[in-house]
């Protein structure tokens, strides 16, 4: 069971197209920038799980749209911003020259802030009960904030990595807390007991830890042209990752252990997981 579910990459895919900011021809400029880099043909593994935990929960997946797409606006922005000269300083995403590159320093860092407020915009507009709508805004802007992703940069830029805890710690801040928060918005949106929501939490948080230990993984296994990003890129910024930490072929074993773990979490969700156990397999097999 390894095919991604494409049918809901389509959904978000559609909905990202037709995402209007303003029509003010003053600002078309910008819209195209947020549009440059949203429309680069990313995995949209954010939106999908999340979309993926609706099925899961019975409720109909296009109904989740406007949550779901504002996790990709909100993960499009931390890609801009980490390609900047003050971060990462790097010039190739999504198989495209990043968008300072591509639009200047100064527009990349407004179509990022512009991003994460559409992001929030967005969410706001998903129908459904309001208690249960603000709950799960409130879960993707804490996954995004200090306490999430970045808090997680922060950490990374100040160097905060050196062991295997601070590592995992800022992994699950950084990249991990978006990825959980992707099914936990669902979740949210679905009203349940937190008894029964358990056992998607801790598939959700160990889905993050395989994610990051494949992307270190690819970051040293996989080519440019593959990653649609420089590879080696971790080495050169000289940052400590499951490999460098671990070596290579300990790295492997990890990935193996947590996709095994991700999938035992899930074996215990009641519901109709098939298509969350197929994105936890691509995740664990994916090259780019
Ligand atoms: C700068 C505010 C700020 C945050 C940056 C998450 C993050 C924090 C930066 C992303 C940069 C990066 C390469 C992180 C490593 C893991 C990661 C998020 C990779 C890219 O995600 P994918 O593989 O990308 O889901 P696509 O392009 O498929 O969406």
């Amino acid at each position: 069971m390894s095919e991604y579910p494409d049918d809901l990459r389509g959904l978000v895919e559609e909905r990202l197209e037709h995402l209007a900011y303003s029509p003010r021809p003053e600002t078309a400029g910008l819209g195209d920038a947020m549009r440059y880099s949203l429309l680069a043909g990313g995995k949209r593994i954010r939106p999908v799980l999340c979309l993926a935990t609706g099925r899961a929960l019975g409720m109909d997946p296009a109904g989740l749209l406007p949550v779901a797409c504002s996790l990709e606006l909100i993960h499009t922005y931390s890609l801009i911003h980490d390609d900047l000269p003050a971060m990462d300083d790097d010039d190739l995403r999504r198989g495209r020259p990043t968008s300072h590159v591509a639009h200047g320093e100064d527009v990349a860092i407004l179509a990022g802030d512009a991003l994460f407020a559409e992001a929030i915009r967005l969410a706001c507009e998903q129908p459904g009960e309001p208690e249960r709508v603000l709950a799960a805004v409130r879960e993707i802007a804490a996954a995004t904030g200090v306490d999430g992703m970045v808090g997680g940069q922060y950490f990374d830029v100040t160097g905060g990595d050196e062991d295997p805890d601070a590592l995992r710690l800022l992994h699950s801040l950084k990249t991990g807390r978006l990825i959980a928060a992707s099914v936990g918005a669902a979740l949210q949106l679905a009203g349940r007991p937190d008894s029964a929501d358990e056992p998607y939490r801790r598939f959700a948080v160990e889905l993050g830890l395989l994610f990051q230990i494949v992307d270190d993984i690819l970051d040293v296994t996989g080519s440019d042209a593959e990653l649609g990003k420089p590879s080696g890129s971790d080495e050169r910024h000289g940052k400590v990752t499951y490999v460098s930490l671990y070596g290579l072929e300990r790295a492997r074993e990890l990935a193996v252990e947590s996709h095994r773990d991700a999938l035992t979490a899930l074996e215990a969700a009641d519901g109709e997981t098939a298509s969350l156990h197929r994105i936890a397999d691509f995740i664990f097999t994916r090259t780019s």
